[in-house]
C-alpha cells in the first residue's frame, strides 16, 4: 500500500471528519509496514475495504419532554465490519455525537474486538441526546423513541449493543423493554443488561478492570510493580470507577479524579469503598461535575477549570473521553516523570500527545487495547445468553484477566522495538488487523 496516497485519499473523501482521519491515520501508520511485507492484503484491497463502514444509518429520534414539548435529536449506528462476528459496541448520548464521531469509534472497535479473540465485529452508536439534567421519564422517552427506529436494525445475530458515555444500566434496561415490546423476544439483543434479566457479572466494572489487567502486564514486562505506585485518573464515570475499585484492591495509590469542571487531589489516596462508592454517585446525578467530592471528604481539594494531568504521578490513566489529553499534558507528565500512561478512553490521545510518550519511552497502552476488557465482558454476556446459563464472578473475572494478558502478550509481539521499547500502539493495530484480514479474504470480495 501507498501509505501518502491510502492517508490523502480518506481526507479527501471524508472532509469534515477529523475524528475519523486521525483514528485511521493512526492505525495506516503503524500498519503500513506489515501490510507492505505481505502482498495479499493489497492483492484483496483489505485496507480500502476496512477503511469503508459496511453501512451507516442515521434516523431522527423525536421525543416529548416533561413540559409537553416536542424534541427531536440525531440516532446513529455505524455498522463497520462483521468480517468476524456480528457487530458490537456501545451506544453514547452525548452533544459530541456526529457521524464522524461514530465512525472513528465503529472503526476503533473492529480492531478491539478482535483483539478481543471473541468473535465480534465492530460498530458504534448513539445520539447528540444530552442526559444532562433530564427527567428519569424524560430519559425513557427518548431510549423507548431510539430503540423504536434502532431495532429495525439489531438483532442478537446481527449487531448487539450496549452502553458507552451516558448510557448505563438505566438506559439499557429502558431500550431492552422497547425492544422486547416491540418484538416480542427475550434475546440477547443488548449487553450490560441487569443481572435479574440476563446481563453478566463484572460487566460494569470490566472496562476499568480489564485496563489495569493491562498495566499490570506492563509493569510485569519492566519488572515492575503496581504496589504504593502513585496514580492519578480523568474522569470519574463508569470505566474511572472501575479503575478506582481495581487499582485499590492492587495497592496503588490513586490521587486525582477529574471532571468537566476540574479535578480532585486527595493526597490520602481515593481508595476507600466510600470514596469509590462517591464516584458513582456523582456520576448517577449525571450533572457532571466532579466538585462535591471536595465538600465531602475533607482530605480532598478541588482544583476548578484546571486538567488533572499536572498532577505528578508514577501511572496516569485517561478515563474520559477522545482526545483528552494532548501534546502539551503529555510533556508535563514527562516532565513530572509518568512512566506509565494508560489510555482507557477511547482515542483519549491526540497523535502529538502519543509522539510525545513515546519518543520519551514512556510506557504507552492505546485505548483499542487497555479498555478492551468491556467489550470483552460484553462477549461473555453474549456466551452466557446464548447457552442460557450465568458464570460466577470469579469465573467471569478469570475470563477477563486471561483476555486481558492475551492481548497484552499480542501487543508485545507485534509491537517489540529493536532497542526493547514496546510499541503498543502498533501492536495492537497489526494484532487486531490480522484476524479481520484473514476473515476477509477468506469470505471472499464483498
Ligand atoms: O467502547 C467500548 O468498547 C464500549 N463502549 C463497550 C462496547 C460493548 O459492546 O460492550
Amino acid at each position: 500500500m501507498d501509505l501518502k496516497k491510502v492517508i490523502a485519499d480518506i481526507e479527501a473523501k471524508n472532509p469534515a471528519q477529523p475524528l475519523y482521519i486521525q483514528a485511521a491515520k493512526e492505525v495506516l501508520e503503524t500498519i503500513a509496514d506489515f501490510v507492505n511485507e505481505n502482498p495479499k492484503y493489497d492483492k484483496y484491497a483489505i485496507v480500502e475495504r476496512i477503511l469503508e463502514p459496511e453501512r451507516i444509518i442515521k434516523f431522527r429520534v423525536s421525543w416529548v419532554d416533561d413540559k409537553g414539548q416536542i424534541q427531536v435529536n440525531r440516532g446513529f449506528r455505524v455498522q463497520h465490519n462483521m468480517a468476524i462476528g456480528p457487530y458490537k459496541g456501545g451506544l453514547r448520548f452525548h452533544p459530541s455525537v456526529n457521524e464522524d464521531s461514530m465512525k472513528f469509534l465503529a472503526f476503533e472497535q473492529t480492531f478491539k474486538n478482535s483483539l478481543t479473540t471473541l468473535p465480534m465485529g465492530g460498530g458504534k452508536g448513539g445520539s447528540d441526546f444530552d442526559p444532562k439534567g433530564k427527567s428519569e421519564g424524560e430519559v425513557m422517552r427518548f431510549c423507548q423513541a431510539f430503540m423504536t427506529e434502532l431495532q429495525k436494525y439489531i438483532g442478537p445475530e446481527t449487531d448487539v449493543p450496549a452502553g458507552d458515555i451516558g448510557v448505563g444500566a438505566r438506559e439499557i434496561g429502558f431500550m431492552y423493554g422497547q425492544y422486547k415490546r416491540l418484538r416480542d423476544e427475550h434475546v440477547g439483543v443488548l449487553t450490560g443488561k441487569g443481572l435479574e434479566w440476563g446481563g453478566s457479572l463484572i460487566r460494569p466494572e470490566a472496562t476499568g478492570f480489564g485496563a489495569v489487567y493491562f498495566l499490570e502486564g506492563m509493569l510485569a514486562t519492566c519488572k515492575d510493580s503496581i504496589k504504593g505506585k502513585r496514580a492519578i485518573i480523568s474522569g470519574f464515570g463508569n470505566v474511572a470507577w472501575g479503575t478506582a475499585l481495581k487499582l485499590a484492591e492492587l495497592g496503588a495509590v490513586l490521587v486525582a479524579i477529574s471532571g468537566p469542571d476540574g479535578y480532585i487531589l486527595d493526597e490520602a489516596g481515593i481508595n476507600t469503598p466510600e470514596k469509590i462508592q462517591y464516584m458513582n454517585e456523582l456520576n448517577q446525578t449525571r450533572n457532571n461535575v466532579v466538585a462535591p467530592f471536595a465538600d465531602k471528604f475533607k482530605t480532598a481539594k478541588f482544583f476548578p477549570g484546571k486538567k488533572v494531568w499536572g498532577v505528578p504521578c508514577d501511572i496516569a490513566m485517561a478515563c474520559a473521553i477522545q482526545n483528552e489529553l494532548d501534546g502539551k499534558d503529555a510533556e508535563m507528565l514527562v516532565k513530572n516523570g509518568v512512566k506509565y500512561v494508560v489510555e482507557v478512553s477511547n482515542m483519549g490521545c491526540t497523535a502529538d500527545a502519543i509522539t510525545t510518550f513515546q519518543k520519551a519511552k514512556v510506557n504507552f497502552a492505546p485505548g483499542k487495547a487497555a479498555n478492551a476488557g468491556g467489550v470483552a465482558t460484553s462477549g461473555l454476556e453474549m456466551s452466557q445468553n446464548s447457552m442460557k446459563l450465568s458464570w460466577n464472578k470469579e469465573e467471569v473475572d478469570e475470563k477477563l484477566k486471561g483476555i486481558m494478558q492475551n492481548i497484552h502478550a499480542n501487543c508485545l509481539a507485534h509491537g517489540k522495538e529493536k532497542s526493547g521499547y514496546i510499541n503498543y500502539v502498533k501492536g495492537a493495530n497489526i494484532a487486531g488487523f490480522i484476524k479481520v484480514a484473514e476473515a476477509m479474504i477468506a469470505q471472499g470480495v464483498y
